[in-house]
């Protein structure tokens, strides 16, 4: 039993661990710091027959050090080590289209759930040279930040707003106000195509859907749901998460019209024919995080067993040759933390 000075150190000690527990993290547990599994022959198999002569690197985030980190690697995952380090949730790692820097969304307090990218004053764009130089802040106040695909401009996300500015953080504009397409919508993982015509989005708030903006006629066009939102090289062609499929997720893929609309989905179809582009096979097939290669012609993404929690859960990060057999897609990350947001860049 604690006497009365013991009870008001034990309350006190109490309130103040309670009130920076809420300061850093609403109430969620930590992420796990996990630890290496090994692959199953079989895997070893499938990653060795992938990746062999693909020469590049691998980035994603991590909790295996206790926190998130942006991790860097070979293609094969080997050589895998902290790009950032440090007590911030570390996530969204995009490489810069020549593959010398790296853009990534880091939290101003420590431990960061990744919900609260809804509140952009929780977060600031970083950059950092591939080789570990040169880590600076890049844009204040800012979420879901990645290169425009030739690498002129960035997009990012605050709150409902989208804006796009220089490499070098100058010249920020406006692109959209997500609140404009649905009242009182967030606008999350923004993407520009190639064409900078369409504009992707996942809207989450007041709506929960994806979509496209037309850039040049102003006109909203609904994809249904789903999330993570994104354009192959050809700006006419997309991929985007759907709510079905084995382990509860699927990847779709499917083609705009010229305007940027599509046909009507309807069960993992359009016009009778399917868009289902990716749902493992097995029990591992919570598909998440899909990321094209530059070219387009590699998926990289993550995968749980079990679990859905984007930053706690057992996610493992996989590549897949377009067109190849999904049985053929390989394993690159071989450990029970949190392996999450991948990214690719071919040498
Ligand atoms: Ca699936
Ligand atoms: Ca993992």
């Amino acid at each position: 039993m604690l006497d009365s000075a013991g009870t008001r150190r034990f309350v006190a000690a109490f309130t103040l661990t309670a009130s920076m527990a809420f300061l850093a993290s609403p109430a969620r547990a930590e992420p796990p710091r996990g630890k290496p599994v090994q692959p199953e022959p079989a895997e070893t198999a499938a990653l060795q027959a992938l990746t062999k002569g693909l020469k590049g690197k691998i980035i994603w985030s991590t909790s295996r050090d206790g926190n998130h980190d942006i991790y860097i690697s070979n293609i094969d995952g080997s050589d895998a080590k902290p790009l950032t380090k440090g007590p911030k949730t570390d996530w969204f790692s995009h490489f810069s289209p020549d593959g010398k820097r790296v853009l990534f969304t880091r939290s101003k307090l420590d431990w960061t759930i990744e919900t609260d990218a809804n509140y952009p004053e929780r977060w600031d764009t970083w950059v950092i040279n591939t080789d570990g130089s040169d880590e600076k802040i890049l844009i204040p106040n800012s979420t879901w930040a990645n290169w425009t695909r030739d690498g002129k401009s960035i997009l990012y996300s605050r709150g409902s707003k989208v804006f796009k500015c220089n490499p070098d953080g100058s010249g920020e504009t406006l692109v959209d106000d997500a609140d404009t397409q649905v009242k009182g919508a967030l606008a999350q993982h923004p993407t520009l195509s190639d064409d900078g015509k369409f504009l992707a989005l996942t809207l989450r708030g007041s709506g929960r859907e994806t979509g496209i903006l037309n850039l040049e006629t102003h006109k909203y066009f609904t994809s249904g749901g789903g999330c993570q939102f994104s354009f192959f090289p050809n700006s006419h062609r997309c991929i985007r998460v759907n709510e079905t499929g084995i382990g509860g997720t699927s990847i779709f893929a499917f083609d705009l019209k010229p305007d940027g609309t599509h046909g009507k989905i309807d069960g993992g179809e359009i016009d009778g024919k399917s868009i289902v582009f990716m749902d493992m096979p097995g029990r591992r097939s919570h598909e998440y995080f899909p990321r094209l290669s530059p070219k387009g012609d590699y998926l990289i993404w993550g995968i749980t067993q079990k679990g859905h929690d984007h930053d706690i859960a057992d996610y493992e990060i996989y590549l897949w040759k377009i067109g190849d057999a999904p049985e053929k897609a390989a394993r690159l990350t071989y450990h029970s933390g949190n392996d999450r947001w991948p990214d690719i860049f071919f040498e």
